[in-house]
């Protein structure tokens, strides 16, 4: 286990052995994890250390070390997913859980109390907790209204009491009241199972419509989606009024207040703020959105030039734009994203999109150009399967749209087949 050079610095992260107390690798201070902000260590470096690492208990940690980048899986909480920690923790390869305190509305703080019992739910499995999506952006921060300061702050107080269980990257958005937009969450693909669905036409009219719509299924089957709290979507009128006003150009200058704000506290406590594309990347409703192709994520990167702003590059949310190439984007600011989520789209000519199972010909996305992308740039970050199919039973009131457990499963089993043989290949 001594000579696993390297595989030491994530045994520390893990706080398996205290910092300092093994051989430090080369390069590396004591307790400095590959994956926390400074100075990193390129993956192809750690492609030449040794891989066997016996210990078995350590297995999930192993894996990760000898990748180069940690596999992650989406779970909103006990109680709040059907999906079971034994279940994923039954699909090689998986070492972080994606999670959420997914009561909280944005604007609240997030209690340290509150975090230790996640924390106590997903240590039994080895899963670390290293990722958080999301933390939400109050409105009065992307309104830019006075009383965002006093939200700024809440965030930052959240910052601080996540830094301590280990927590590297927070991915949120800065989306006018909408997150992700869809018309048809069980929307069938042709093989028996169902995908979430866009039908161009019909965001074209009342928002009211289709947030109605989305919120039929919270009524009906007692599921929150996050992005949709009721709370929010029940002053509809209200927030679109205050977003009057808000171009583009302020929005912009809304986030940079923010980022600027937040950014020393993300250095103090090793933190990464990864924001989330755009989902569809355009307007919608007459509500202005950022992040629509590469211009906008060039832009965004040197708006706030600080290595802790960085990119929750969605494949899917981006390439529902077909002219967008995601494989270029990840060649240009590899090391500015410190999450990656892999979806697949299928579009349709009259603009339409529905979301595919990840193998790379399921869908117009370019998966495969992607994964080879982030593995040739030498990418460490984490990633996950992004929405998948819900098949063999799952559908609505069983699993949150995009999120059963069978199609991510496999779309993780995809992803690190690709990533294997490239890896063997390299
Ligand atoms: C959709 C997700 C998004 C994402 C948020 C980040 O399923 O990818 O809802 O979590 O936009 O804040």
């Amino acid at each position: 286990l001594l000579r696993c050079v390297g595989y030491k610095i994530i045994m520390e992260t893990a706080g398996v052995f205290p910092s300092g107390e093994l051989e430090t690798a080369e390069g590396k201070e004591p307790g400095q994890s590959i994956y926390g902000g400074g100075e990193k260590e390129s993956v192809n470096t750690l492609r030449e250390k040794p891989r066997r690492c016996p210990s078995a208990e350590l297995e999930l940690r192993k894996e990760a070390f000898c990748m180069g980048m940690q596999m992650g899986f989406r779970w909103y909480g006990e109680g709040n997913d059907d999906i079971k920690l034994s279940d994923i923790k039954q699909i090689p390869g998986v070492t972080s859980i994606v999670w959420a305190l997914h009561s909280k509305l944005p604007g609240e703080i997030w209690e340290v109390d509150e975090i230790a019992e996640v924390q106590k739910q997903l240590e039994p499995y080895g899963f670390n907790m290293d990722v958080v999506e999301s933390v939400n952006v109050h409105d009065d921060i992307k309104i830019g209204l006075p009383t965002r300061d006093q939200y700024i702050e809440n965030y930052k107080q959240t910052l601080r009491n996540l830094a301590p269980f280990g927590v590297k990257v927070v991915t949120y958005n800065f989306m006018p009241i909408f997150d992700w937009t869809r018309t048809d969450l069980f929307h069938p693909v042709g093989d028996g199972s169902t995908a979430l669905y866009y039908e161009a036409a019909k965001i074209k009219q009342d928002p009211r419509e289709m947030a109605d719509y989305v919120m039929s299924f919270t009524e009906k089957y007692h599921m929150t989606f996050p992005g949709w709290e009721p709370e929010r979507m029940a002053k509809l009128d209200e927030l679109f009024e205050k977003y009057k006003g808000v171009t583009k150009e302020k929005l912009w200058a809304n986030f940079k207040y923010f980022l600027e704000a937040i950014m020393p506290t993300c250095h103090e406590c090793d933190i990464k703020m990864a924001v989330h594309m755009d989902d569809p990347p355009w307007d919608i409703f007459g509500l202005p959105r950022l992040f629509t192709d590469a211009a906008a994520v060039d832009y965004f990167l040197k708006l706030v030039d600080d290595p802790y702003n960085c990119l929750t590059l969605c494949s899917g949310s981006l390439n529902a734009n077909p002219d967008n190439n995601v494989a270029d984007i990840v060649r240009k600011h590899t090391g500015r994203i410190a999450f990656a989520h892999i979806r697949n789209v299928k579009h349709f000519p009259n603009g339409d999109f529905s979301e595919a199972a990840h193998r790379d010909c399921c869908g117009d996305t370019g998966i495969l150009d992607i994964l080879k992308a982030y593995h040739d740039a030498g990418w460490e970050g984490y990633i996950r399967p992004d929405h998948g199919r819900h098949l063999w039973g799952e559908g609505p009131g069983t699993v949150r749209p995009g999120y059963g457990l069978y199609d991510r499963a496999l779309g993780v089993m995809y992803m690190l087949g690709v990533w294997d043989t490239l890896e063997s290949e390299a």
